[in-house]
């Protein structure tokens, strides 16, 4: 079975999708819509209006964390332990919740509004480091999240401290074991091969002129 995989042509929510799947090493196709041109004609097409979308057996999954927690628990890339599972999901939440702030952030920066940027950038700068002191004391001896095996989460939150190591330079100096983990996870063949081949930012996310 193929897997189709419909995003922005950002990373954003769509990075973490993108790097689960090559995790599982499962086939999937991608079309990349540009925000800007595209989105207006095409959001219908989705029944929340809301990419990232995951076809699966013709069905429409959205959600990023329920498209990645369907993905892990399919192909066996997931903690059993339930509640050790709900407090790894936290985790991936406290990411989304600063991917807000950032997705103002640079809407205020095309919009040229220098104190709405400034604001909510400042959020993105008190708030990873916080999430990185947790999650920093949630990595097991054997490198991954509440787990001795790597997880869909370990993929998940490392395509994201991906994004944000290019956004806040320095900070994964703080957090020794997340950045082991990092690097774990770009080392995972398919993920480093997508990482040398991936497109450049798109204008409206690059992490050039944020600071
Ligand atoms: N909670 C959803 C949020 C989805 C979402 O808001 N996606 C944005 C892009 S990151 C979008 O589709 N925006 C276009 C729109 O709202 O029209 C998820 O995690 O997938």
């Amino acid at each position: 079975m193929t897997y189709h995989l419909a995003y922005f042509d950002l990373r954003a929510r769509g990075e973490p999708v993108r790097w689960v799947l090559r995790a599982l090493d499962v086939s999937f196709t991608e079309e990349r819509l540009d925000f800007f041109t595209e989105w207006k004609t095409r959001k219908p097409e989705f029944e929340w209006g809301v990419v990232p979308v995951l076809v699966c057996e013709g069905v429409q999954l959205h959600q990023t964390t329920t498209i990645c927690r369907y993905l892990g628990e399919k192909h066996q890339l997931a903690s059993k332990d339930l509640l050790q599972a709900a407090r790894q999901q936290e985790v991936v939440e406290a990411f989304h919740d600063v991917s807000v702030y950032v997705a103002f952030a640079f809407f205020a920066r095309m919009r040229q509004d220098e104190m709405q940027k400034t604001v909510m950038w400042d959020k993105v700068k008190i708030r990873i480091p916080e999430l990185l002191k947790n999650l920093e004391t949630r990595i097991t001896k054997q490198g991954w999240i509440l787990s001795s095996e790597m997880t869909w989460v370990d993929v998940f939150v490392a395509a994201y401290l991906d994004t944000y190591d290019n956004y806040l330079p320095g900070t994964l100096a703080a957090a020794p074991k997340v950045k082991c983990l990092l690097e774990h996870v770009k080392a995972i063949p398919s993920i480093k091969t997508w990482i040398e081949e991936r497109p450049d930012w798109q204008k409206f996310e690059e992490p050039e002129g944020l600071v």
